[in-house]
């Protein structure tokens, strides 16, 4: 038992110290409540503390992806790029940590093992992997949705001689390939832009790619002045902009680069000509796949636009072979979070680089001195896996959480996630996830959809409090509700379609049940209901005292 918990319980314990975690401490602190932070990592951070790996970036533009709860700060931080790298994103956060002195209220180096709710104290009790222990009225999951890497299990992976990273994972003191060869399994967001870094200064890489991506390109550059001035000056009214948007991305930011800053695509591919489409790749290549707006609701238009793209990998990456394997087929531009890169398919223009299209002979096993597949064997000293996350249920999972009768989040969630409003479990009374799954969280800017979370968590406590509650979670009814609803949303959309394998839908996880995860009506609607639950009394919860 920590030796506050001894004495007397603490109020909230937080699990996390990512941005959800942080913003958590600051929020909840105005309202003087004794709370902790436990974090597995020795320092702030969650995924940017985690996810070092060469050529790691925001995909959205870092003046809207950053914390809008403190004027000051806003104005005083610099952003050096449009989207900016993990190192920049990482010191950001450090700052924060300092400039409101958060690490008083974290316990670094503590994994969380066991988050047990007691029947008979109404406390939820927390264990830790190095004996540290808690209690608490409330618990926050601030675990993040891409907290968790996926290893694949692949025979024979034990048995390789050479260095082995996974992107996820990333050493703290980094990683010096100089002069060694690579191979990299997987070519998903962190793939794409850890491989033109990689291939840089390797040897030799070798890019073992079981799916292509749609991928679009960053247009990352230095912040631009006039940008900067114009958001600071308008920063209120960007953050107001964000919370009522689809993705949390203002229109201050259009036109940009990054997810949510495209201008709006005005044109029918359907009503093109060949002609047109020829003169349009021409003019803007890759970035040709987002000027049409008919792709997401009719199956011929998105072929037509993926033909475009195919011919554009043709138009860059020089031999014919590679560039075959480099083309996306068989599933929707739209179905997965869009790859933006920097120079990724131009890598493989390069000698040293070596594409291994799995798609014609799958991995067969790892040996002591690289990889056996269905084409042959290919050598290397360093093995990357860049083979994603058990996303946003892993985190949860993971640990041992058990909420009334004992019954565990594992039984709860046999059949896939549910959650009231991404916030609660019915049956886990005091428990509250951040972005959890039923919420906008991964397809929005999380940074939005963190303070929303906070800020409404923080507001029921507060409510329960000054009523004298002690207890709240959702009714069974209003979960299952919710859970249909948040389905039913995205059925029949290409982020469900059968052809589409990605992480929202668990699919990349074996023996995941596969659901589409996510809530995608939009944060600005999604914020409506949520403060709209509020206003009907705290409609679908039950609230009660004892
Ligand atoms: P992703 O997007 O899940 O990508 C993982 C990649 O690893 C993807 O190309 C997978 O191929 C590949 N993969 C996974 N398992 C295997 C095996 N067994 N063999 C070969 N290839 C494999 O994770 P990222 O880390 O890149 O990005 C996650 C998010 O982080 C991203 O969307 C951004 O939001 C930030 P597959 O496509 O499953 O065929």
């Amino acid at each position: 038992m920590s030796s506050d918990a001894q004495t007397q319980p603490l109020d909230v314990v937080v699990v996390g110290a990512g941005f959800a975690g942080m913003y958590a401490i600051w929020k909840l602190r105005q309202s003087g409540l004794r709370l902790k932070v436990i974090e597995a990592g020795s320092d702030v951070g969650g995924t940017w503390y985690w996810n070092r790996y060469p050529g790691a970036r925001c995909d959205i533009t870092s003046m809207e992806y950053s914390y809008g709860f403190s004027e000051a700060l806003q104005q005083e931080w610099e952003w050096t790029e449009i989207m900016a790298a993990q190192p920049e994103i990482l010191s950001y956060a450090q700052h924060v940590a300092e400039r409101f002195d958060l690490r008083k209220d974290i316990d670094f180096d503590t994994r969380v093992t066991g988050v047990h709710y007691s029947d008979d104290t109404g406390l939820w009790e927390i264990t830790t992997d190095n004996g540290r222990e808690y209690q608490a009225r409330f618990c926050i999951m601030a675990t993040g949705c891409l907290s968790v890497p996926n290893t694949p299990v692949i025979e024979g992976q034990e048995t390789f001689a050479g260095e082995v990273y996974h992107t996820g994972n990333w050493p703290t003191e980094g990683v010096d390939f100089s002069g060694k060869s690579v191979g990299i399994i997987g070519t998903g967001s962190s793939g794409v832009q850890s491989i033109p870094v990689i291939a840089r200064e390797a040897r030799h890489l070798t890019v073992f790619q079981r799916t292509p991506n749609y991928n679009l390109p960053a247009n990352n550059a230095p912040l631009p002045d006039d940008y900067q001035t114009k958001i600071k000056t308008n920063y209120s009214a960007v953050r107001e902009a964000q919370r009522h948007s689809q993705i949390g991305v203002s229109e201050f930011s259009r036109g940009l680069g990054g997810l949510g800053s495209y201008p709006e695509p005005e044109e029918e591919i359907l009503r093109t000509t060949e002609e047109e489409r020829q003169r349009v790749l021409d003019e803007e290549g890759f970035e040709a796949i987002r000027r049409y707006n008919d792709l997401a609701l009719s199956p011929e238009a998105n072929e037509m636009a993926c033909d475009m793209f195919r011919e554009q990998v043709a138009r860059v990456v020089s031999d014919p072979e590679t560039a075959e394997g480099l083309m996306p087929r068989g599933y929707p531009y739209g179905c997965k979070r869009p790859v933006i890169d920097i120079g990724y398919f131009e890598t493989f223009n390069r000698d040293n680089v070596t594409l291994v299209d799995l798609r014609r002979g799958g991995i067969e096993r790892i040996t002591p001195t690289g990889v056996e597949t269905a084409q042959g064997h290919f050598e290397f000293d360093v093995l990357v896996y860049a083979t994603g996350f058990d996303a946003m249920t892993g985190a949860l999972l993971r640990m041992d959480i058990r909420g009334r009768g004992g019954r565990s989040l594992a039984e709860h969630w046999e059949h896939g996630p549910k959650t009231y409003l991404g916030l609660q479990m019915s049956g886990f009374p005091n428990l509250f996830t951040v972005t959890g799954p039923g919420s906008p969280s991964v397809l929005s800017n999380m940074l939005v959809s963190i303070e929303q979370h906070v800020d409404w968590i923080s507001d029921c406590i507060n409510h329960l409090d000054q009523k004298g509650a002690s207890r709240i979670e959702p009714d069974p009814d209003a979960e299952e509700a919710w859970v249909r609803h948040v389905f039913e949303i995205a059925d029949g959309t290409m982020l469900t379609s059968e052809s589409c394998n990605s992480w929202y839908l668990g699919a990349n996880i074996p023996g995941k049940p596969r659901i589409f995860m996510p809530y995608v009506a939009g944060v600005g609607v999604y914020r409506e209901i949520c403060d709209g639950v509020v206003a009907d009394g705290y409609r679908g919860f039950e609230i009660s005292a004892g």
